[in-house]
């Protein structure tokens, strides 16, 4: 396990000798101490990605040579992969095959982005029809600079997936900052990208606090974009900070996102996806489905055989085999959420399974599946995130009643809907005020697609060819061709 900041290239410890403790939410054991960032560290930081940027020529590299480097990324990850998965796994708390998961979609996202790195090349200028013959125009995509990359802690290696391969497509360098409770897997990435060969001072990995060394690089004048996924209030920081020297941003901010199943569906399977909607990674995922509208119908039936599958999850240590349920991720995200399912009851809300610690485990993070009914509609529980593994059901009778019901909410990351009747799903999907919306299915992603929210769930969209586009900046070049005096 590595414990030190990566900066131009080179491994350091932090300028005041400041450490922070890496704690396994399965045993609660201190088990690492990671070097905590000062703001000098990120200011020699984000000047190692400044010169690697104005200087030292890597926004001039072709596509084809930067799609090299992400590839053997790409290579490099895939190759350690159980091994990254398992300091994932003491890391974050997640079951060892998600963790598998996350590792190989990280890979895939840097060998993505090196296709649409090589893409650049192939198209680098878009030619613009003019109505003024005198003048030739065109388009051309250039990189923005340096760009600040901050990660939460529920995928630590694949956020920090999205956010460096489009970068470093796209010819930016990158000062990224893992969250401090889960720091393990980037400082790895970083040890994979120097054996990749990647040149000092373009990716440069900083732990430590958010409100030390994430706040140096929000406030750092020579940063030029700052992509962040967290929570809202941080989100709202960032933006506040980006204003004063009119930073690039994209933000990813979370929801509370709805899945409406009609009464035309097939009960298992709803039961199924709203399993994997809420309860995959403990529920600690940004575009959990976490309210879900069941037409009256089929209310009771599916209340019955989701409370029967939820009761049968198994929970334990991410390292167990056949374990579907880890700890939260740290004391204070499973402090959160008891007091969410504390707050529902005192609302009003009823506990139809879980809502407690599992017997028989004296240490770790561990709470058990949660399925809350008769959840008030203004209550913190049906309104706020609660990230954790908790979902509110709730009955309606009219496809304008469940329209209405999911987008009652100041979010928008993301929507499902189930039902037998195509139109009606296509109808639904088109109405839901979200960035995201799967139709019979609920979080499949894939790193082709756009991700991102409406309203309060952030700005920008991730991934896909629109990932590559938060790096890029747009210039026209228009040429004076007429022989004509001006
Ligand atoms: O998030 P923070 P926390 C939501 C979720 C969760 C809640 C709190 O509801 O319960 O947020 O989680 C860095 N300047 N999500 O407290 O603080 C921090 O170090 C710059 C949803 O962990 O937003 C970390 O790297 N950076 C979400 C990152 O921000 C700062 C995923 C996220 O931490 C900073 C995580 C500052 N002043 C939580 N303060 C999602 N959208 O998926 C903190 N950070």
């Amino acid at each position: 396990m590595r414990s030190e900041l990566y900066i131009d290239g080179k491994w350091k410890a932090s300028s005041d000798g400041g450490t922070f403790e890496v704690i396994n939410p399965a045993t609660e054991a201190v088990i690492h101490h990671i070097a905590a960032a000062t703001a000098e560290d990120v200011d020699a930081a984000v000047k190692a990605a400044r010169r690697a940027f104005d200087v030292d020529g890597w926004p001039e590299t072709s596509g084809a040579e930067r799609a090299k480097y992400l590839r053997a990324i790409a290579a490099g990850i895939r190759a350690r992969q159980a091994e990254i998965a398992g300091l994932e796994v003491i890391d974050n708390g997640k079951p060892f095959p998600e963790a598998a998961w996350d590792i190989a979609d990280a890979a895939g996202c840097f060998d993505f982005y090196a296709g649409l790195a090589e893409q650049l090349d192939t198209n680098p200028e878009e030619p613009i029809p003019l109505a003024d013959d005198r003048f030739t125009s065109k388009a051309v995509r250039e990189p923005i600079g340096v760009a600040g990359a901050i990660i939460p802690w529920n995928y630590p290696l694949l956020m920090a997936s999205w956010k460096v391969a489009p970068a470093l497509a796209a010819g930016c360098t990158v000062v990224l900052k893992p969250a401090e409770i889960t720091s393990l897997t980037a400082l790895e990435l970083a040890a994979i990208a120097d054996e990749a060969g990647l040149p000092p001072g373009v990716l440069n990995i900083v732990t430590g606090a958010g409100s030390v060394a994430g706040q140096a690089i929000i406030d750092h004048s020579q940063v030029d974009k700052l992509a962040f996924t967290g929570s809202g209030p941080v989100g709202s920081k960032i933006m506040a900070a980006a204003a004063r020297d009119i930073k690039r941003i994209s933000l990813e901010l979370g929801g509370k996102s709805p899945f409406v199943v009609f009464d035309d569906s097939d009960i298992e399977k709803a039961v199924e996806w709203i399993l994997f909607g809420i309860f995959w990674n403990q529920g600690q995922v940004c575009s959990a489905t976490s309210r879900v509208l069941v037409q009256q119908g089929i209310y009771e039936r599916l209340l019955a055989r989701l409370i029967e599958e939820t009761s049968r999850i198994r929970i334990g240590s991410g390292l167990e085999d056949g374990v579907l349920l880890g700890p939260l991720v740290s004391k204070k995200q499973y402090e959160q959420v008891v007091a969410a399912i504390e707050a529902a009851k005192v609302a009003g809300a009823t506990v139809a399974c879980g809502g407690t610690r599992p017997e028989g485990f004296d240490k770790g993070y561990y709470l058990r599946p949660t399925v809350l009914t008769d959840v008030p509609l203004d209550s913190a529980a049906w309104r706020e995130e609660i990230f954790g593994p908790v979902v509110c059901l709730r009955p309606f009778t009219s496809e304008e009643e469940a329209i209405a019901l999911a987008n009652d909410s100041r979010f928008g990351l993301a929507a499902a809907v189930m039902s037998a009747d195509d139109a009606r799903a296509e109808r639904v999907a088109k109405a839901f005020r979200a960035g995201i919306v799967w139709i019979n299915c609920s979080q499949p992603t894939f790193t082709e697609a756009p991700w991102g929210g409406y309203k309060e769930s952030g700005i920008g969209r991730e991934l896909g060819r629109w990932g590559l586009d938060n790096y890029l900046e747009t210039k026209q070049i228009t040429k004076y061709v007429s022989e004509e005096p001006w």
